[in-house]
């Protein structure tokens, strides 16, 4: 086995190619000297070369392989065709100048074959194919954003690549400054990457399928934690609660209304003038008092804290004095702060490239943590910088890099942009790690980069009410999941412009109940757009479906965990489970929850005409009614209390009881709904304490569940236990979806324990340890 990596060079390029995991390929090429290995999206240990790597050395190539991808590198042009191990294509370089270097930039330019389509790069706007598109990725503050705005909030360069067949690959550009993605735009069936700076250092993940790279590309970057179970809970936010009476009346009115929450959020106006970590006393007497009362009305309290400091030398405003103290400020090229207006006033920015700025930043959450805050909103860290014409600081701003595993040296802003606000949340998440070791943090960003989903949740930014924001919200979310980040979600009923219409309120919250993160949130001056703002009947609709999110917890927290170890997305496109549907125009209302749920609002939420559905296969069911349609294609017409989703045959999913927040302890039945695709249905169901880190040592439980066909009946079985967490339900109700006949149900000694006529059996089997399964058959 020869040495990694494998260096080429010619005409004073030099490629440098090794294989850090079965399936990964990284590639790195410099003009002259190769660029510096340094990452803040892949954690050292996964950057270099780590599997064998057989190579090849002909008179004109060197050939590279691994048991699952070939690279063969032309030696007089450094030309690079990668395929699968089957000599399949995966990524060959375009004809013409494939690799150019000028101005301190690059570019790169890889052929698009006609059957691919293009995913990725975050929260893009537009169209979820990016076949066709141009994209730049430079983090930007853009409110009010439309579907042709471009950049927005975040910068992922990373992209999949998937044919209607469902082979994929994925690229991975290590490179956070500012970067262009060409589609196909520019140059009909070229995909052209550009970089205005920085390393010309890519990842190219192999498949076989979408899922595959996803799970290579978590590895690479790093998986999202488990994040505590009430975010996954109703969120309430609006800019702004402003007085400690006016939230508690909106606690109390969503607990009055029966309306399952789990969290409140402040926006800026509880500061003091503004000023990060300070709490405008008058209107919130006491925020401590505030926290626990809402603590035990099931709600947690989520902070806003902008990262631009108030620069207030000798007012004796802690975060500038302890900052300024520890040189914590990104200068000028002078070396003086630099100063930039921001809501605050004049402010200056942390330089969270220093590990110290950092653990200085986590330093400020003590108090907050310590009156009882449960989680954190990270805002305006593009960084957003008012009347700069930029809108974010100079490119000639100074960063200083001293951070392990980095040379200490001086970086210019065009270089730690688009990471900033990645290592603001990252700083964040650190600290409140210090302040509660054994709480899991939340966080939320706005700004990211690759890799952040390791930090925090995040949002589209400042949609607007509109039915063209809500599709939009659903292409981004997903977008964002493809992207590293699966834990995201849209301001629900919209930002920005006018109120939503009652009817558009309501049509997001039902999608919005869907989405992994469901928050509620406008802008100031709006008037309200809580769930009861359109009177009872709309209230009614939206409760039931926050109550149907509640419900399907025990669903969507097995999904997390399993996003939390193999990077999949919560919410998928639907090519991500059924690739056969890229046949077809992607239209982005439908999408998957996990593997098993369809959710199918109209493409024209709008319309009250009719639309089709084309389910991907045959024989799904109806979720709301759990009968069998004996079509793939259904016509809907639109009703405004109803979203349709279907399940996948061969799905068992689990839920639970409505409650009004998950700080309830969980009682009653597991419900389990099995949806047979004829012989057979499997299901999983994840649980732990929700909150602390328990669950890294053992305090879990993971069971698989399945009921395949026994006879002239079924048996139903939970896999064995896995993890020593103890299950919350007494008791399961099952209800078999898909199989008719007299049955009766019997336990493992042969007992008796239901017996029913139904067309669909449906019984309450009490689980205990000597009983893991049951059959349900004839007499
Ligand atoms: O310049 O904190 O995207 O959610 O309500 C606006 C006030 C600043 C932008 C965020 C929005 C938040 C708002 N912020």
């Amino acid at each position: 086995m020869p040495e990694q990596p494998v260096i080429v060079s010619a005409d004073g390029v030099t490629l440098e190619v090794s294989a850090p995991a079965e399936g990964i390929l990284r590639i790195r090429v410099g003009f002259g000297a190769l660029p510096p290995g340094e990452s803040w999206a892949v954690p050292k240990p996964r950057r270099g070369g780590a599997i064998p790597l057989l190579v090849l050395d002909t008179p004109d190539s060197v050939v590279l392989r691994t048991e699952t991808m070939e690279a063969v590198i032309a030696r007089r042009d450094l030309r690079l065709r990668l395929s699968g191990a089957d000599g399949a294509p995966m990524l060959d370089d375009a004809t013409g100048r494939h690799l150019e270097f000028a101005g301190g930039g690059f570019a790169l330019r890889k052929t698009m074959p006609a059957d691919t389509h293009y995913f990725g790069l975050g929260d893009k706007a537009g169209p979820l194919d990016r076949r066709g598109g141009a994209y730049v990725l430079w983090n930007t503050d853009s409110p009010f954003y439309g579907a042709a705005t471009d950049p927005l909030y975040k910068a992922i360069p990373f992209f999949l690549g998937v044919t209607e067949d469902g082979c994929a690959h994925g690229v991975f550009l290590d490179n956070h400054w500012r970067t262009s993605f060409d589609f196909g735009r520019g140059e009909r069936d070229v995909l052209c990457i550009r970089a205005e700076g920085g390393p010309l250092d890519y990842y190219v993940l192999a498949g076989p399928d979408a899922k595959s790279v996803l799970r290579r590309y978590d590895w690479l970057t790093g998986p999202a934690p488990l994040m505590p179970r009430w975010a996954l809970g109703f969120q309430q936010s609006r800019w702004s609660y402003t007085t400690q009476a006016e939230v508690e009346a909106i606690a109390g009115r969503l607990r009055d209304g029966a309306i399952p929450a789990d969290a409140i959020y402040l926006d800026i106006d509880y500061q003091d003038r503004n000023r990060p970590f300070t709490v405008d006393g008058a209107r919130f007497p006491d925020l401590g008092g505030l926290a626990s009362r809402l603590r035990g009305q099931g709600l947690r309290l989520v902070l806003i804290t902008d990262m631009h400091i108030p620069h207030a030398p000798d007012a004796g405003y802690a975060p500038y004095d302890s900052g300024t103290a520890e040189d914590a400020w990104v200068t000028d090229p002078d070396g003086a702060a630099f100063v930039g207006e921001v809501w605050p006033g004049p402010s200056v920015f942390p330089d969270f490239s220093r590990a110290r700025v950092r653990a200085w930043w986590g330093g400020l959450y003590a108090a907050f943590v310590q009156l009882g805050a449960s989680g954190f909103w990270n805002d305006m860290n593009e960084p957003s910088v008012f009347q700069a014409p930029s809108g974010t600081m100079p490119l000639t701003s100074v960063h200083r890099i001293e951070e392990p595993d980095f040379l200490p040296r001086k970086a210019t802003h065009a270089e730690m942009h688009n990471v900033y606000g990645l290592l603001n949340s990252r700083a964040t998440y650190e600290g409140l790690l210090v302040h509660a070791p054994d709480r899991r943090p939340f966080v939320l960003t706005r700004a990211s980069a690759a890799g952040g989903q390791r930090y925090a949740a995040t949002w589209t930014g400042d949609n607007v009410s509109s039915w063209d924001h809500l599709r939009l919200s659903t292409a981004m979310v997903a977008s964002l999941g493809l992207s590293g980040f699966a834990w995201s979600g849209a301001d629900i009923g919209g930002f920005g412009g006018p109120r939503p219409s009652a009817d558009l309120l309501t049509r997001w919250t039902q999608i919005g109940a869907f989405h992994p993160l469901f928050r509620y949130h406008c802008m100031t001056g709006k008037p309200a757009q809580e769930v009861w703002a359109d009177g009872p009947e709309h209230e009614a609709i939206r409760r039931r479906f926050i109550e149907e999110r509640y419900r399907l917890l025990p669903y969507l927290y097995t999904l997390a965990e399993e996003n939390s170890r193999t990077g999949l997305p919560i919410l998928r496109p639907v090519f991500l489970e059924f690739p056969a549907v890229l046949k077809a125009p992607l239209d982005a209302g439908d999408f998957m929850l996990g593997d098993a749920l369809l959710v199918a609002p109209s493409p024209v939420p709008e319309s009250p005409g009719d639309y089709e559905i084309r389910l991907p296969g045959p024989g799904w069911y109806d979720y709301w009614t759990g009968e069998r349609l004996d079509s793939m294609s259904v016509t809907i017409t639109p009703a405004i209390e109803r979203l349709p989703i279907f399940v996948r045959p061969g799905a068992i999913v689990p839920r639970q009881d409505v409650m009004q927040s998950t700080a309830e302890p969980v009682a009653g039945s597991l419900y389990l709904d099995v949806y047979l695709d004829g012989r057979e249905a499997h299901g999983t169901i994840y649980t732990d304490d929700g909150e602390s880190f328990g669950y890294r040592n053992g305090a879990y439980l993971r069971r698989a569940i399945s009921c395949v066909a026994h006879g002239r009946g079924l048996r139903l079985s939970f896999g064995a236990r896995d993890g020593s967490y103890p299950p919350w339900w007494r008791a399961v109700q099952v209800t078999v979806h898909g199989w008719t006949g007299e049955a009766v149900v019997r336990d493992a000694a042969g007992e008796a324990i239901s017996s029913s006529v139904l067309a669909c059996p449906r019984f309450t089997w009490m689980e205990r340890e000597e009983a893991d399964a049951v059959t349900i058959g004839p007499a």
